[in-house]
């Protein structure tokens, strides 16, 4: 991309064609935003260990377009304090792994592959992603090679426990010696990872073309906060010193980073997008406009989830959280964050909730989030306007949300007890289920902003 050089934008000069070191898998605009720019930092500083292979699990247009470009994407940073465009150099490969398997398989055991990461998504932690890292961790181990860090980056309690558990148990009934040998030999860290990355859009190439002056396809746009909070637990243990040297924090325990950010911001991000989609609010900036909207999320975070949380900063936190879903650059579509709802829920509401039951604490909008996204099931807005659910419990979702539309109790009793979304606890807990229905039904009564509003009044009237 030389002619982003004369822009003033600066394009990686370092070496591309040497063995990649990292395989990650899920080319998501997250990854190639968040991880993808840090690998980038890493390989200017001269270590050449961090070169990306890519892969795209399933879709083949994004692969082939990064291929066509050489991998390399230009991204848009932007805060209050402006706006800069920034080139990755990470991506010195591509694939897709329903197209091409044995590639994965092969980069998996290559002796200078040194790390996996990976950001399939909630619902990615299936037997198709164990039987790919297991048939690459088995070729390692069948020659004599070094174990992996394998690093899930999925906003899941837990990620690298859940991950280790997954490949370990699928060797497990393969061959016990594999199974040992990736228990013993490979290391499985958990990770906080952070950084509001909305989906790429034609609106976001169009101001890539005009910034940079060359056609870049697979440009996108985030915010200039980040983080990355990884457990120190690395095959290299100098790796860890290499990732703080780039701004990544190391630490024993992740446990308190991730709960903060999974309950806070994702916690946040799906009462709003439930909210949004119903409201007619398409993006996250336009709903915190709305007065009645951030006094509700500001009392979420505040009254609800944060007195339980370990971060000890989580009041900093939050405060920066409201400010970044103000951020007006990113775009970010609430029906893009509504996406998966059924898999993202479980670790996003649920374990407040029975936090706050158990300490006797408000549960007033957890509950109205639950009722928003009951509401959000039926698959219209409140101007009538019909949009598409992505879940992979859609049509079940969206056959209960009609079946008793005319009465909240009903639609309560049919979507608050399922118990893969909201555990064992809820679905008894006659209270809780309560305080969802009498929400659901002023979302019914008076529309969701006044419904909002009305539980914002009754909020600062119990605390006067
Ligand atoms: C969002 C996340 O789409 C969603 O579910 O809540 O992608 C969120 O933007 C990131 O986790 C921020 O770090």
């Amino acid at each position: 991309m030389p002619a982003l050089t004369a822009r003033g934008i600066d394009v990686p000069r370092y070496a591309r064609d040497g063995p990649v070191g990292v395989v990650h898998l899920g080319l998501g605009a997250f990854h190639r935003a968040h991880q993808g720019l840090v690998f980038d930092a890493l390989l200017r500083r001269g270590d050449g260990r961090w070169g990306v292979l890519g892969v795209a699990m399933r879709s083949t247009a994004l692969a082939d377009t990064l291929a066509a470009q050489d991998g390399f994407y230009a991204v848009q940073v932007a805060s209050s304090a402006g706006v800069h465009w920034q080139v990755s150099g990470a991506l010195w490969q591509t694939c897709v792994a329903a197209r091409e398997p044995s590639k994965v398989v092969q980069a998996l055991a290559a002796p200078t592959t040194r790390w996996v990461t990976l950001t399939v998504t909630e619902k990615g932690y299936g037997p198709a992603l164990a039987a790919l890292l297991v048939q690459g961790l088995a070729a390692r181990h069948a020659v004599g090679l070094h174990g992996l860090t394998l690093a899930s980056c999925d906003n899941l309690a837990h990620n690298g426990r859940q991950l280790q558990a997954l490949c370990v148990e699928a060797a497990l009934a393969q061959s016990p010696a594999l199974g040992h040998w990736i228990a013993t030999t490979c290391a499985f860290p958990s990770s906080m990872v952070d950084r509001i990355v909305p989906a790429a859009s034609a609106d976001r190439l169009a101001a890539a073309a005009q910034a940079l002056g060359v056609t870049d396809q697979a440009a996108l746009g985030t915010e200039a906060f980040w983080e990355w909070v990884i457990e120190r637990r690395f095959v290299d243990t100098v790796d860890g010193d290499a990732l703080a040297a780039v701004g990544v924090t190391v630490v024993d325990d992740v446990g308190p980073f991730e709960e903060a950010k999974l309950r806070l911001l994702n916690g946040s991000h799906t009462a709003m997008a439930c909210i949004g989609a119903v409201a007619g609010l398409p993006v996250i900036s336009e709903c915190i406009a709305q007065p009645a909207v951030r006094q509700f999320v500001h009392g979420l975070m505040t009254a609800e989830v944060g007195p339980q949380l370990s971060r000890p900063d989580w009041a900093s936190y939050r405060d920066a959280l409201l400010a970044r879903f103000a951020n007006p650059t990113l775009q970010h579509s609430v029906h893009q964050i509504a996406t998966d709802s059924s898999q993202k829920i479980p670790q996003r509401w649920p374990p407040s909730v029975l936090g706050a039951r158990r300490t006797g604490q408000s549960v007033e909008r957890l509950a109205f989030a639950a009722a928003a996204w009951m509401r959000y099931l039926r698959g219209s807005d409140e101007q009538g306007k019909a949009y598409i659910i992505h879940d992979p419990m859609a049509e079940q979702l969206h056959a209960l949300a009609l079946a008793h539309a005319d009465n909240p109790r009903a639609t309560v009793q049919a979507l608050g007890t399922l118990t893969t979304i909201w555990g064992d606890a809820l679905p008894q807990d006659a209270c809780w289920l309560a305080r969802v229905s009498h929400w659901l039904d002023q979302i019914a009564q008076r529309g969701i902003l006044a419904a909002l509003a009305q539980l914002n009044d009754a909020a600062s009237l119990a605390r006067a």
